[in-house]
């Protein structure tokens, strides 16, 4: 089922059950080399959400600003690569959505601990606005706070499972968005905590 909450942003319920297996086993090796850890943001604020990254480009946030880079800052070597799992969800969503041929050289995966939570935020560090964003829901629920192109535009709640694939282009790729404090609903699989894997074209 896919269901529309913008112009260009709809919910795949569901898609990425199938690639479940394959994407967490794969998840298990980036960890053993890129960790997830607490980034501090330009405000000093430790974020709630612990995250790593793959692909050639990854997401990172320090005193100096957000910003991409080639390699883990924790590390100094190079981000795992992109797995092939991963890639594979990626497209097939992307082109369930309607985006062929979508690209991503950056994943971003977010780990919710119960409690933790996302403050409302544009994602504006990528190159190409034109690229879709790819994100992908795995353990346990959320719900997603869903704004406009100004901060205090009202948001709509989205209630994200296990499973589901959000997909957001053109003009609603730069709307408002948040994640409500995540609630402790232990996920069979994954226990107390909620994964998301977000694809980008950053560079
Ligand atoms: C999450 N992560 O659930 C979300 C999924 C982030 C982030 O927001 O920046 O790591 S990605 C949601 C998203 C991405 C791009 C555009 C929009 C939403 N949007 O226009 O609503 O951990
Ligand atoms: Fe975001």
């Amino acid at each position: 089922r896919t269901e529309m909450i913008g112009a260009q942003a709809c919910v795949l319920r569901g898609f990425a059950l199938d690639h479940v297996d394959a994407v967490l086993a794969a998840l298990d090796g980036i960890l053993q080399a890129a960790p997830f850890r607490h980034l501090v943001t330009p405000g000093g604020f430790t974020m709630q959400v612990a995250l790593t990254n793959c692909g050639s480009l990854g997401w990172t946030s320090d005193r100096r600003g957000y910003r991409y880079t080639a390699q883990d800052p924790q590390s100094g070597q190079p981000w795992p690569a992109m797995p092939h799992a991963f890639l594979q969800l990626a497209r097939a969503a992307a082109a369930a959505a309607g985006f062929e041929g979508f690209a991503p050289d950056a994943c971003l995966v977010n780990r919710y601990a119960p409690g933790a939570r996302l403050s409302l935020h544009q994602d504006r560090d990528e190159r190409d606005y034109g690229a879709p964003i790819v994100s992908v829901s795995l353990g346990m629920p959320a719900t997603f706070l869903f704004g406009g192109l100004a901060r205090t535009d009202r948001t709509a709640k989205v209630p994200l499972q296990h499973g589901d694939v959000v997909v957001w282009g053109g003009e609603d790729r730069l709307r408002f968005h948040g994640v409500s404090p995540v609630k402790d609903a232990p996920h069979p699989l994954l226990g107390s905590q909620r994964i998301n894997l977000t694809f980008r074209k950053a560079g």
